[in-house]
């Protein structure tokens, strides 16, 4: 549960070795470790501090959707993928503004070029929303999970709807240890804005509940693992839903597990909370097909978190 996932920040502040990184952020970093949920005593949305569960709610969608586009997230006022759709923008020869080379380590160095930067990300923004042509070229982040998830190339100029077909096996031969998504595709590796960080999941089923297991090749434990815990457990209850199971355990199983070195004063603060009682996950309209949910369908009921706690995105 909880305590899980802060005993192992815990244990990557004090054990963590010093480690630089694609982002020339630092971290502190530890190999191979494992924490665990019972979905079924609640939902997993961390209490320690505020996670903003609408933003999980409409990534999660957005991945399921099999949209690369943060258009969609756009108008679900979500930016957590803005950076790197203004990245593939800012290094194009379509760019004509000032030079944003290396904008997430400089804003956070020099305020002056910070309000520059917020600037030309909220034009970018507001182009991609009011331009579809413009989206269309600049807001898609090319092979990232949905299209892998949902329209996996295949060499016969096919496409495998991975997430269709492991709903399919679930329900037809329960039983099965082949119940598997991958995002990790090597040939479409070097055409993604970032290679996936959740790389592949696997679902189980016993007892009319089903599990999920997670393979996280890299973690940001303070930002981006609150998120990845939340979206995973909300994608195996939607799952559940619509098998007609209940659900069971998620299992989250990390590779390079790190704290970037401008998290740890956060971390600290963290760390020095008590849990408090997990929420519990409310779907309307459960008829619905996993392809069909709107956002509003999700509610939260008595979540009553610790304030929200600010930290930069490493890019
Ligand atoms: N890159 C890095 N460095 N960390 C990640 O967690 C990460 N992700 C996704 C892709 N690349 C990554 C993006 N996911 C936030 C949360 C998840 C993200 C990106 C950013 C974030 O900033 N969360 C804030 C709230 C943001 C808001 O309110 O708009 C927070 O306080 O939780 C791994 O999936």
């Amino acid at each position: 549960g909880e305590q899980a996932y802060l005993d192992l920040c815990h244990h990557v502040l004090q054990n963590g070795i010093k480690k630089s990184d694609r982002t020339n952020t630092g971290t502190l970093s530890s190999f191979g470790h494992q924490i665990r949920f019972d979905l079924s005593k609640g939902f997993p949305l961390l209490t320690t501090k505020r996670v903003p569960f609408r933003l999980i709610i409409s990534e999660l969608l957005w991945f399921i959707k099999g949209d690369t586009n943060i258009r969609y997230l756009l108008e679900h006022n979500n930016n957590i993928w803005n950076e790197w759709a203004f990245k593939n923008w800012i290094e194009s020869k379509d760019y004509k503004g000032p030079d944003m080379t290396d904008f997430g380590n400089r804003s956070q160095q020099d305020e002056k070029f910070k309000q520059q930067y917020e600037e030309q990300m909220e034009i970018f923004k507001q182009r991609i929303l009011d331009d579809l042509d413009f989206a269309k070229s600049y807001g898609d982040l090319g092979f990232v999970y949905g299209k892998q998830w949902r329209k996996w190339q295949t060499s016969q100029q096919g496409t495998i709807d991975q997430l269709k077909n492991v709903i399919q096996s679930i329900k037809t031969n329960p039983n099965s240890r082949r119940h598997i998504v991958s995002a990790w595709n090597p040939e479409d590796i070097p055409h993604m804005a970032l290679p996936p960080c959740h790389t592949l999941f696997q679902f189980y089923v016993v007892d009319g509940k089903l599990s999920c297991q997670l393979y996280q090749r890299s973690a940001d434990l303070f930002l981006g693992v609150p998120f990845n815990i939340a979206s995973y457990a909300l994608l195996t209850h939607i799952v559940a839903n619509e098998c007609g199971l209940e659900v069971g355990e998620f299992v989250h199983t990390f590779g390079d597990t790190h704290l970037y070195i401008n998290h740890l004063d956060q971390i600290k603060i963290q760390l020095a909370r008590e849990p408090r009682e997990l929420p519990q996950l409310q779907i309307s309209n459960t008829e619905k097909d996993i392809f069909e949910f709107d956002v509003d369908d999700f509610k939260l009921e008595g979540y009553h978190p610790h304030p929200a706690i600010k930290a930069p995105v490493a890019v």
